[in-house]
């Protein structure tokens, strides 16, 4: 399996983020992607390719061009305005406040184009964001010609990330642009498999309305975790969609046997669905020992993971998203991959 992967990802240097009421140093950081990097090639998965550059096209056909100005021009703004750290909203358009017109000054564009406070922006994030696009670009076009695998090596994630909102360590939608640009380069049906801790907002909102593409998302249940206010088991799809998005919400300390059972479920879905192409969210947030984490999955669990998905016999397109647990996340994601590979 190729692996795409480019430096300019760790241009997102992250300090600290906000999280039980204090500052603390941040965890979606750049050893995360040199970690699982190494491990790619000490276990020999395959070729590491750099991304190429597909420009704004295919980021305008899953965000809104206000969205895309605003992640490309904030830190100058930022900077003019004479700040000097890296960026958080404190201020939101909820219930009853309005979203447009949008705000002139930095604090009112931060809380309009985020929902939450705890994804710091910084000097390199926007061109970090664009890299890891164009890598889940680059490995969407490996599959379209003919692949039966890549492994897309993004960072920062993205699948938190809405049309037009960050968030949750996610700016653009990395999983969703790939899914997209797949839909718009031959493929007439792509399933999303969103198997991240935290359920998949930005994807799931993104893709609502479709029957052309499915989202199953597996993760923590959003009554007791973040993102708290979307993946409830009832979030079936709406309109033309309805029916093709399904939530597996599961209880924190949930471990491999429960896991597997939505597994089986999700896999279901997927062979009525039918996809020429599956997009796996793949975020290793799972493991037992995430700092930020609350289920029990091994190690040999990702391996399990990573079997069952091959035995569906489809083109897969891995995206990693999240997982934190930085001294165990290259042995984990490279598990799945390789469980996959058989
Ligand atoms: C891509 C991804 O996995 N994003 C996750 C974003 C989660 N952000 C909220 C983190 C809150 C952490 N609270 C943990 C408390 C442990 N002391
Ligand atoms: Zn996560």
């Amino acid at each position: 399996m190729k692996t795409v992967f480019s430096p300019v990802q760790l241009a997102h240097r992250p300090q600290r983020e906000i999280a039980d009421g204090e500052l603390v140093p941040a965890v979606e950081i750049p050893s995360r992607a040199e970690i699982v990097l190494d491990e790619v090639k000490r276990r020999r998965l395959g070729d590491v390719l750099s991304p190429d550059a597909f420009g704004r096209a295919p980021l305008e056909r899953v965000h809104t061009p206000a969205y895309l100005d605003f992640l490309d021009g904030f830190w100058n703004r930022w900077t003019a305005a004479g700040r000097s750290g890296e960026a958080f909203p404190y201020v939101w358009p909820v219930r009853g406040l309005r979203a447009d017109p949008v705000p002139e000054s930095v604090d009112g564009l931060l809380g309009r184009y985020s929902f939450d406070a705890g994804t710091p922006l910084g000097a390199g994030t926007a061109e970090a964001a664009r890299a890891s696009a164009d890598t889940a670009l680059t490995a969407a076009r490996l599959i379209r010609d003919g692949a039966g695998s890549a492994f897309a090596l993004c960072r920062p994630p993205g699948h938190h990330a809405g049309a037009d909102y960050y968030g949750g360590y996610c700016f653009l939608n990395n999983a969703a642009i790939a899914a997209q640009w797949l839909r718009d380069h031959g493929a007439a049906r792509v399933a999303v498999l969103d198997v991240d801790y935290h359920h998949g907002n930005g994807t799931q909102a993104i893709f609502y309305d479709r029957p052309d593409v499915l989202f199953l998302s597996i993760h923590a249940d959003p009554r007791v975790e973040y993102p708290f206010f979307l993946g409830h088991a009832e979030e079936a799809g709406a309109k033309a969609g309805t029916g093709y998005t399904r939530n597996w919400p599961l209880p924190l300390g949930t471990d491999w046997p429960a896991y597997a059972r939505a597994l089986e479920e999700a896999c279901r879905w997927l062979g009525v669905f039918s996809p020429e192409v599956v997009v796996v969210s793949l975020g290793l947030d799972c493991f037992e020992r995430d700092p930020i984490s609350k289920f029990g999955l091994t190690g040999d669990d990702f391996l399990r993971l990573g079997q069952r998905l091959g035995r569906l016999g489809l083109p897969t397109l891995f995206v990693l998203e999240g997982g934190y647990a930085v001294d165990a996340l290259g042995r984990n994601c490279v598990n799945v991959l390789e469980g996959f590979a058989g």
